[in-house]
Parts: structure tokens; C-alpha cells; sequence
């Protein structure tokens, strides 16, 4: 692993792809998993590698839909493992969500790994490996789902998905909070909740709202919900995007 200095100017941009290279050695990320990375990565650098204000609104609001599930589950990939175990631990601790990993290239012994990587970092239940349900509509590895997990879930969180697995979940009903950094991608135009944002921000971004929310009275934070406008969150986000400002 190359050593990178913090002054580097982009620091955490190199950083995140050691991560998923790390990823990648430890049989934790597939190697598409590089690709998507170089993806989300050329929309970063057009945000100006930063938060933009409409993608932390849109995290609050994620925040808030995962305090007031009756059933929330944060759905893991092999890149979401790689670049923010620790990070997605806390989350479901801050919001009392459940852990499930979901793979489209799907192997036992990649969910067994990922498992093995989220347990090293504080996770105790991780589902997955049960798969006893199938995501109607879909017919690769992805329908996979635990029957007391995703399927019986009444919120997910789907983060770098493609987005047909996100269009079936919102076929079921389920409320779909999504982080994903192309604003034009099918899984962010599917998503009730789309932030668009990278996820090394995002997730810790969620949690913080979180921790906020959760000392508020639940009508504020369904008032958090009722304000949000997801069209104008993408449009701004495109905006940001195209206009480089
Ligand atoms: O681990 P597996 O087997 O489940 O495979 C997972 C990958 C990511 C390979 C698979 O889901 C895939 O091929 O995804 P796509 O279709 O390339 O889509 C990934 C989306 O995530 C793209 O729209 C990227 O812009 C976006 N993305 C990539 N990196 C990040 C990101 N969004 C937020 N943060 C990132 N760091």
C-alpha cells in the first residue's frame, strides 16, 4: 500500500481507490467494482469532490425515513464493504437498522468475507447468506434476498446500485433511499430518497442526522420527510454537475 501524504491535494480521492484496490485483493470487491468506482468518480470530481447543500437535505431526509421504519435494512455490495465498514456499522447502530449483504456478482464465499470485514468492524448480525426469498421481476443474482431481511423490509437503503434491482424494490412498495453520485443513473431517478453524493460522505452524514433527529419528537422528523422534493434534489445536483459550480 502506497503511503499518501494528507497534503496531497486529492487525499481522499486516492485514498478511496486504494480502499476498493484493498477491496478487490481481499476478494471483497469484484473487479466491476473498479469500474463503478472510476464512474462514480469522474461525477465527484465534476461536484467539486464535496457535499453539495440539496445531498445533505437529501441524507436528513434518509435519516429520518430509517428513524421511522418500522423495518429498515442498509443493503452492503462489495464496494460499499470496502469503503465504508465501519461507517455503515454505525449507521444501523444510530438508527436501528439491519445489516443485509447483497451481491450482483454473487458467490457464499464473497458474502462470507464481506460478513467476516463488517464483523471486524463492530457489525453483529449481517443477513444474506440465507436467501430464501427472490425480489419478484428480476432474474439475476440480486433477487437473492432474506425472507425476514430485504424482502420483509418496509425501507432500504440501496447505495451504487444498477437500477434495475432498484426499480423491482420500488415495484414492491418499499420506500428506497438511494446514494448514488450519477444523478441521471435509473437507481437515483427510482429512488424515493436519491442523494447524490459520494458514499464516504454520505454515510457519515446520515448518521449524523441521525443522532440529531432521533431527540426529536416524531412529527418533526415526519415533517423532515413531508418537505423534501426529490425533483428538485436531482435537478440540483444536475445543475451542480453541468454548471461546475
Ligand atoms: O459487489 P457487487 O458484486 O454487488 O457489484 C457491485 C457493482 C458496484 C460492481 C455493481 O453494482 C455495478 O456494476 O454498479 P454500476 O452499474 O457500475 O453502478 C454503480 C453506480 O454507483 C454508478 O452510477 C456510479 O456513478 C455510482 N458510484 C460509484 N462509486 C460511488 C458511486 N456513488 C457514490 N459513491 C461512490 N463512491
Amino acid at each position: 500500500m502506497v503511503d499518501i501524504p494528507e497534503s496531497h491535494p486529492r487525499y481522499e480521492s486516492l485514498l478511496t481507490r486504494h480502499r476498493i484496490e484493498d477491496g478487490v485483493e481481499h476478494g471483497i470487491t469484484s473487479q466491476q467494482g473498479l469500474i463503478a468506482q472510476g464512474r462514480g468518480e469522474a461525477f465527484d470530481y465534476l461536484l467539486g469532490e464535496q457535499t453539495i447543500p440539496s445531498a445533505d437535505e437529501a441524507a436528513r431526509v434518509a435519516a429520518a425515513e430509517l428513524l421511522l421504519a418500522d423495518h429498515p435494512v442498509l443493503s452492503v455490495n462489495g464496494n460499499v464493504a470496502a469503503l465504508v465498514p465501519s461507517e455503515i456499522v454505525e449507521l444501523a447502530e444510530a438508527t436501528t437498522a439491519e445489516i443485509e449483504v447483497n451481491l450482483f456478482n454473487r458467490t457464499d464465499e464473497r458474502i462470507e468475507r464481506i460478513s467476516t470485514h463488517l464483523r471486524e468492524h463492530g457489525a453483529d448480525t449481517i443477513k444474506g447468506l440465507t436467501a430464501d426469498e427472490r425480489i419478484p421481476g428480476l432474474d439475476h443474482e440480486r433477487a437473492k434476498v432474506d425472507g425476514d431481511g430485504i424482502y420483509d423490509a418496509d425501507v432500504v437503503l440501496v447505495p451504487l446500485e444498477d437500477g434495475d434491482r432498484a426499480e423491482a424494490l420500488a415495484e414492491m412498495g418499499k420506500t428506497e433511499l438511494v446514494i448514488d453520485l450519477n444523478p441521471l443513473s435509473r437507481s437515483a431517478e427510482t429512488a424515493t430518497v436519491p442523494i447524490i453524493d459520494n458514499i464516504i460522505r454520505a454515510v457519515p452524514n446520515m448518521t449524523r442526522h441521525a443522532r440529531e433527529l432521533r431527540q426529536l419528537p416524531e412529527e418533526d422528523v415526519q415533517s423532515v420527510i413531508d418537505a423534501f422534493d426529490r425533483e428538485k434534489a436531482l435537478a440540483s445536483a444536475e445543475e451542480a454537475i453541468r454548471s461546475g459550480e
